[in-house]
């Protein structure tokens, strides 16, 4: 029997255990010892090296970073739904195929999305901050009064998988009435289910929520989605929610909106310029920061691996990879 030489495979970060071991079982794998994200320049030798790179969300992988016209790769097995790191179109051109790790992690960046909505609307941030730093000085009728979720109208701009998980969340959890904000129709079984409305455009639905809740992927075509003129037409005190992705939000206008009042508070997971975060969002107090952790439980983090292995497993069995985006 020939033993077929197993193709090579580079993580660019480290990943759960159990699914760098069941890499190494089928693939020659190169996990990075050194978890830090790769420079474009190591990307592009890796293109000639691997015959499968494994981004995440902390690799850049753009033109530069796919500047070989003829790659040994021939697959980039993104860990992670959103892709808006990686330019698609070059790396068609060049003839890599792009997976991702759709649905698997539609749970927990939803229940994530719920924690933040609940942190700011309940200024949990900051009583928790006032508490540790000694700050609290008992229990009064004013203290620390937030706004109750139970029963707002949450507006939910994206309607995709984790979208209608923040939707079942929010309307059985929470009783909160869902509108709905997507570039195309949602089967309306889809809406029944929350007895969510689909409103014709993001201004109406901007105007008609107390919580705004963005489940769209980032990119160009998105970038700014929400900037200083919509975030003006939210209700005054109503919460903006981002586990998405950072551009798609103007940070400067939100941060802006937050000092000045206009809206009741934020509670970000993402932003543009990860893991650097605007002196004026940190400035915030009625802003909720979290580290990007919108995926981050081990359940959902080896699943998004083994989602990957599948993909890879399928490809280099000449088979259609199941979740390919290009
Ligand atoms: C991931 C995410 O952890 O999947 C996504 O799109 O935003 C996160 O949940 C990250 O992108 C890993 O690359």
């Amino acid at each position: 029997m020939t033993t077929a030489r197993r193709p090579r495979v580079l993580l660019t970060r480290r990943w759960p255990e159990a699914v760098e071991r069941a890499l190494a079982e089928r693939f020659e794998l190169t996990p990075n010892l050194e978890d830090k994200p790769l420079s474009a320049a190591q990307i592009a030798a890796a293109l000639l090296e691997y015959d499968a790179v494994c981004p995440t969300v902390t690799d850049k992988v753009d033109a530069a970073a796919l500047a070989p016209n003829q790659p040994r790769a021939r697959i980039l097995g993104n860990f992670g739904v959103g892709y808006s790191h990686i330019d698609v179109e070059r790396a068609k051109a060049i003839g890599l195929v792009v997976t991702n790790t759709p649905d698997v992690l539609s749970d927990c960046t939803a229940d994530l999305a719920m924690t933040l909505m609940l942190m700011v609307a309940r200024r949990a941030g900051e009583g928790e901050r006032e508490l540790r730093e000694g700050r609290w000085t008992g229990w009064r009728p004013t203290h620390l009064i937030g706004t109750k979720v139970t029963g707002a109208t949450l507006g939910i701009i994206g309607f995709g998988r984790i979208g209608q998980e923040m939707a079942a969340r929010a309307h059985f959890g929470f009783g909160m009435p869902i509108l709905v904000y997507n570039r195309s129709p949602v089967d309306p079984a889809i809406l029944a289910k929350t007895g969510a409305r689909q409103v014709a455009s993001i201004e109406e639905l901007l105007r008609s929520s107390d919580v705004v809740s963005l489940h769209f992927p980032g990119g160009a075509a998105n970038r700014h989605l929400i900037n200083a003129e919509r975030i003006a037409m939210m209700r005054p005190g109503a919460f903006l929610i981002n586990t998405a992705r950072g551009e798609v939000v103007d940070e400067e206008a939100l941060a802006a909106a937050l000092k000045a009042g206009r809206i009741g508070g934020a509670g970000l997971d993402v932003y543009s310029a990860e893991p650097q975060v605007i002196p004026a969002l940190l400035d915030a107090p009625n802003a909720v920061l979290l580290p990007h952790l919108g995926s981050a439980t081990s359940a959902t983090r080896e699943a998004m691996g083994f989602r990957v292995m599948d993909n890879l497993v399928a490809f280099f069995d000449g088979k259609e990879p199941p979740d390919r985006v290009a």
